[in-house]
């Protein structure tokens, strides 16, 4: 809820203190940081992020509401000019949901079934080891009681202080806390950026309409964040170079400097601005289920779905099966990435049961062989599979997606190195090693031992 200073001295203080710390002039005339200075502060900030490798990325909100279903048609509907799509979350504009009725979910809004403990417990067993919340996406609404906006939780009959309340679990679990939240899109907003459909929707802001935008929600609440949950990191989202216009170099680096002056451990994604991520970034965000062939130079992660939507979206049977997940888990890993892999729990708070399955499926798969994930450096593909290997590469991990029916894994020349040992790492089974003509192969037994991906440990 917005809330008049002189009702709140406290909260509005600690809006206008961060808020000043954008506007004053000695900050906004500092030298940006050099280059190597940021790089090595970068480094040491993302050290969690990039041991971690598998993060569960949540997209909850007033659309979960809708299942991604508006008067009695489904997502993807192609009748209606925009609607041609599987986004639950893009509902509003899509399927040209009246503002006032959707507005009005808030009022219902009372996620009885979110019990943030056993949610992020569930979610852990699959070894993730962060999570980003969707704490505001493009339909605007905040999913924290926010000093700057009336559409927020504290519009709806709990008021409940879901952002807190999935602090405390996080920290509780060991689990580093992430929130998205959209700076650029803003569909409530006069202000905030508007979907480039076809056939618009709203119109887009004026220069003047963002900047009010921009000055009086996206950076008050950005700053709302940091100071009430502290976040370890912030997850935005611009893409294809749309958010030319709005997103300047200018305004990141505002946003930036905003987030770096209020936390030095707070990591931000490279969506930040697509067109020019800049070097004050931690980590570069892949497309949506896009995967890059090489080591994009700079750390990367891919945000994946477990169907086609993102938001809950009820008949969205388009289902990954964990196998899928797990070498796609391997494949970000094998090239230095990371992998967020989204969940969208029901408008109540719960999680759908195919999630719950697969979170329990590809646990069982890194009880086993979590080593050759976590902690990884990159080593590329192979033609069986991709390879991961310790820090010091003292030992290298061979995922082996397709098993040989000769019996016989080419590991190649392994950079001229010697290798010990091999064995299987779920059983710890030694595998015999042969050598010829300076490449080395492993002796397989008949059958792959894991369907998705049997992971050879080779030890030097
Ligand atoms: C964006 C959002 O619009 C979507 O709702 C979701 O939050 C997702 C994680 O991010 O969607 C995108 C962004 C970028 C691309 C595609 C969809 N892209 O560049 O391919």
């Amino acid at each position: 809820m917005k809330i008049p200073a002189s009702l709140s001295p406290g909260r509005f203080a600690a809006v206008a203190l961060a808020f000043a710390a954008v506007t004053t002039p000695s900050l906004a005339q500092a030298a940006p940081a050099a280059p190597a200075d940021a790089a090595a502060k970068s480094e040491a900030r993302r050290a969690w992020f990039e041991e971690a490798r598998f993060g569960l990325f949540i997209h909850w909100g007033l659309y979960s509401a809708l299942e991604g279903s508006w008067d009695g048609r489904s997502m993807p509907d192609g009748t209606k000019p925009n609607g041609n799509s599987w986004y639950a979350e893009w509902i509003l504009p899509r399927m040209e949901v009246p503002e006032d009725k959707y507005r009005a979910i808030a009022k219902r809004f009372d996620p009885v079934n979110f019990n943030a403990d056993a949610f992020v417990a569930a979610a852990k067993v699959s070894g993730i080891k962060y999570v980003a919340l969707t704490s505001k996406h493009h339909d605007g609404f905040a999913l924290w009681d926010s000093a700057v906006s009336d559409y927020d939780m504290g519009a709806t009959p709990s008021k409940r202080d879901l952002l807190g309340e999935l602090a405390a679990a996080c920290k509780k679990h060991g689990i580093k806390l992430g929130f998205y939240y959209s700076h650029w899109q803003d569909w409530d907003h006069t202000g905030g950026a508007k979907p480039n459909f076809g056939k618009p929707w709203k119109p887009q802001p004026t220069d003047a309409e963002f900047e009010k935008y921009w000055k009086g929600k996206a950076l008050p609440q950005v700053a709302e964040l940091i100071k009430r949950y502290d976040p370890d990191l912030l997850w935005f989202d611009t893409w294809g170079g749309e958010e030319r216009k709005q997103i300047t170099s200018k305004r990141r680096d505002e946003l930036i400097g905003l987030i770096r002056s209020l936390s030095p451990k707070c990591l931000i994604n490279g969506r930040i601005c697509s067109h020019a991520p800049g070097n004050d970034i931690d980590f570069l965000e892949m497309d949506d289920n896009a995967y890059p062939k090489e080591w994009p130079g700079r750390p990367w992660q891919t945000p994946a779905t477990m169907q086609h939507s993102w938001g809950y979206h009820a008949t969205d049977y388009n289902w990954l099966d964990a196998g899928q997940m797990i070498r796609n888990l391997a494949r970000c890993a094998s090239l230095g990435g990371n992998y967020l892999l989204n969940v969208g729990p029901k408008f109540d708070g719960s999680l759908p049961a195919p999630a719950q399955r697969r979170f329990l499926e590809m646990g069982g798969w890194m009880a086993a062989n979590g080593d050759s994930i976590r902690g990884t450096a990159r080593l590329g593909t192979a033609p069986w599979g991709c390879w991961t290997r310790a820090k010091d590469d003292s030992v290298r991990y061979a995922h082996v997606f397709n098993w040989p029916s000769n019996r016989s894994l080419p590991l190649g020349k392994l950079d001229g190195k010697t290798p010990k040992s091999a064995a299987l790492l779920e059983f710890n089974r030694p595998l015999e090693l042969s050598e010829k003509d300076g490449e080395w192969f492993v002796a397989l037994p008949n059958h792959a031992p894991d369907r998705y991906d049997s992971v050879i440990k080779v030890s030097f």
